[in-house]
């Protein structure tokens, strides 16, 4: 029998690329997106869609039974910065929606369970670079504190209940299709925008911050990887580190300038400055290659590349 998917939080940056890419394997029908309201009509149109409030089990239930899910992509959270800006909230949607499918694995009411974990669960005293592993967590945001006692608590049910949960702590992601929201990284999407409707930008990140990041496709790559691999592969129950490329807004820059020699770049610094310092500059993640084969394709070059050739196209700008 096919796999029936729900994808909760599909309308946001990874989960409305997940949702093509899982529909292209499995069929439209088989994977069914839910959102906190039905404002994305691109998403409702799409195919079979449901309201669903991620805190609400209930309401995750009855989809569940609904069109009989057995695989559950829990896609809704509140990043890094809004996060900050609200962090009750943050906890909040963040962990009880975890809680619910983690407990809806436990009764056998869904085989399998997808969690985002982040980069974010490092904090200032991880070791900076080629983070491992296994070190330090001490994260200093709401955000971090939620993916990292999401960890735990992921570790915790497949220990003691043998739920089937895998995750990645994904770096900053970039893609063209769908803006992030409310995260430390999403200046390395917003530069890409600015650089081809208004050839300047100016950053919220000083010019030397040195973050890990990752293109959209090598992230939708990963995450279905990670799910088809064989349980017993899958060693780390928490979450695997997962990396491909890091870069400063300096360097993002001059990949840009490459094809758009006026583009201009300024620095502002705000309050998400001390977030990203506080986290990894490089991943190790050797664990994943080696565990279930991980391997990345694009680097920062080609993902400028990408980035510029489809946003050309969206503004009907001409770029080198
Ligand atoms: C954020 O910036 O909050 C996210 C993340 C690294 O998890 N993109």
């Amino acid at each position: 029998m096919a796999s029936k998917i729900l994808i909760i939080g599909a309308g946001g940056q990874i989960g409305s690329e997940l949702t093509a890419a899982l529909r292209a394997k499995h069929g439209v029908s088989n994977v069914i997106t839910s959102d906190i309201n039905d404002q994305n009509q691109e998403m409702v149109q799409s195919g079979p869609f449901e309201v669903v409030d991620a805190k609400d089990y209930d309401a995750i239930k009855a989809c569940i039974d609904k069109y009989d899910i057995d695989t559950v992509y829990l896609m809704a959270a509140l990043l890094s910065a809004r996060g900050e800006k609200y962090p009750e909230k943050a906890w909040n949607l963040n962990t009880e929606s975890l809680f619910h499918v983690l407990n809806l694995a436990k009764a056998g009411v869904i085989k399998q369970i997808f969690w985002p974990s982040s980069i974010a669960v490092f904090g200032p005293s991880t070791p900076k670079t080629n983070t491992p592993q296994h070190t330090v967590c001490e994260p200093t945001t709401v955000y971090g504190i939620t993916k990292q006692v999401g960890e735990r608590w992921c570790q915790y049910y497949h220990d003691q209940y043998g739920v089937d949960v895998r995750s990645i702590r994904y770096p900053g992601i970039i893609s063209h299709k769908t803006m992030p929201g409310g995260g430390t990284t999403d200046y390395a999407v917003e530069i890409y925008h600015k650089a081809i409707t208004e050839r300047a930008y100016t950053s919220f990140l000083s010019e030397d911050t040195m973050l890990p990041m990752m293109f959209m496709d090598d992230a939708i790559k990963a995450t279905i990887q990670i799910m088809e691999a064989p349980a017993a592969s899958i060693k780390e129950r928490s979450s695997y580190n997962l990396a491909a490329l890091s870069f400063n807004p300096k360097d993002i820059y001059e990949s840009i300038k490459k094809h758009i020699p006026d583009f201009k770049i300024s620095y502002a610094p705000d309050f998400r400055q001390s977030i990203a310092d506080s986290w990894p500059s490089s991943i190790d993640d050797s664990v994943a290659r080696e565990d279930w084969a991980w391997q990345h394709d694009y680097d920062l070059e080609a993902t400028t590349e990408e980035m510029l050739k489809h946003l050309s196209l969206k503004y009907g700008v001409e770029v080198v």
